[in-house]
């Protein structure tokens, strides 16, 4: 106060010393303060902050490199906050899984699948970046269920029916792995159909078994088919080539259930990756009044949303047989594997 009565308002106090004065013995002092003040002050900076020499000044290379980086972080930051403002789930999630989460779910796979197998994870405290990294694909791979490719026993021929919507790729699928049976693993195979609905189904196996150059028998009843598979009782493996049927008929569903029925055979029910999920889902659980034992997904290359899979395999656990990705016969058929089906749904393209 009385700085500020003897300089004015603007006065600032620049240093204060309190000492004592006086008196015997430190007795009977006298506490006195010394205030150095002034008005109108002009603070420079120290000259101990100030570098010695001047830096030489940052190369534009290093500058552009630090402004792209904190640009890099702030971008980070808005994408997180952007995740746990779309997904409040993900909050949950570390954040060096969450851009995986994000991947997961632009994969078509749905939020409920994708918390399911971060469930799975373990917290990843203690690991580094790159560990880290391999935790999502490592919980997929758990995930997914795969068949292998077909088991055939000496001796006794297997069977294999391919049934499902229709147009899915059955027969094409059956052309491809046929070709690769017999002419890449030199098996004897022969081949049946039952789709005696329209003559140009028929056509369409022949000419690919005329190709490959293996027999083919055609069926019209569950009593024909048992007879045809009598007859190719020489062979390692025989398909049935079925109609499409749509999965809403369930007249037609019965008599593919009746034909099969007393066959001991392997099913494999032919999905359509182009289809949406909605009708994936109500084509698995009608088909399921047939005995599904392997699920063969077609037309990879006709999406890129491979997060179906996923979503298919949560409502219904039947290992996948093979996957198949183009019009091309043979070549476009792959085994069912985990780490091609990991690859695509994280981000990869089929062909
Ligand atoms: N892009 C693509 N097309 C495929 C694939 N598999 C089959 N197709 C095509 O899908 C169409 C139908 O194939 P089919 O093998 O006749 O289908 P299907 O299930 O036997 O059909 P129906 O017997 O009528 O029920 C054909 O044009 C095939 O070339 C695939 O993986 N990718
Ligand atoms: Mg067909």
């Amino acid at each position: 106060m009385k700085v500020r009565s003897d300089l004015g308002p603007d006065a600032v106090i620049l240093h204060t010393k309190k000492f004592t004065r006086g008196g015997i013995l430190g007795m009977m002092a006298k506490e006195t303060v010394e205030i150095l003040a002034a008005d109108d002050v002009h603070i420079a900076e120290p000259a101990s902050r100030r570098p010695a020499v001047e830096a030489p000044p940052e190369p534009v290379e290093d500058r552009r490199i630090r402004t792209l980086e904190s640009q890099i972080q702030s971008l980070q930051g808005s994408v997180e906050r952007l995740l746990k403002d779309s997904h409040p789930q993900a909050q949950a999630v570390d954040p060096r899984l969450a851009a995986c989460y994000e991947r997961l779910l632009a994969s078509g796979v749905d939020e409920p699948v994708v918390q399911k197998i971060m469930a799975q994870i373990p917290a990843p405290s203690g690991l580094d970046d790159r560990q880290a990294e391999t935790l999502v694909p490592n919980a997929l791979r758990g995930f997914l269920e795969v068949s292998g490719p077909v088991a055939m026993a000496p001796g006794l021929p297997k069977v294999v029916a391919l049934i499902g919507p229709t147009g899915v790729g059955k027969t094409t699928t059956i052309a491809k792995m046929s070709a690769n049976f017999a002419l890449l693993e030199k098996k004897k195979v022969a081949l049946t159909t039952v789709d005696t609905y329209r003559v140009a189904a028929v056509e369409q196996l022949k000419t690919y078994g005329d190709i490959i150059d293996i027999p083919i028998r055609v069926a019209h009843t569950a009593k024909e088919l048992r007879s045809a598979l009598d007859g190719f009782a020489d062979r390692d493996l025989i398909f049935i080539d079925t109609a499409g049927r749509s999965q809403k008929n369930t007249l037609h569903l019965s008599e593919l259930k009746m034909l099969l029925g007393g066959i001991p055979c392997e099913t494999h029910l032919v999905l359509s990756l182009a289809t949406r999920d909605r009708e994936l889902y109500d084509i698995i659980e009608r088909f399921s009044m047939v005995e599904v034992d392997r699920l063969l997904f077609t037309k990879l290359d006709e999406t890129d949303s491979y997060g179906a899979v996923l979503n298919v395999l949560d409502r219904r656990r039947i290992p996948i047989s093979y996957v198949t990705t183009g019009q091309k016969v043979p070549e476009d058929i792959e085994m069912a594997n985990p780490d091609l089906l990991v690859r695509l749904i994280l981000g990869g393209q089929a062909s």
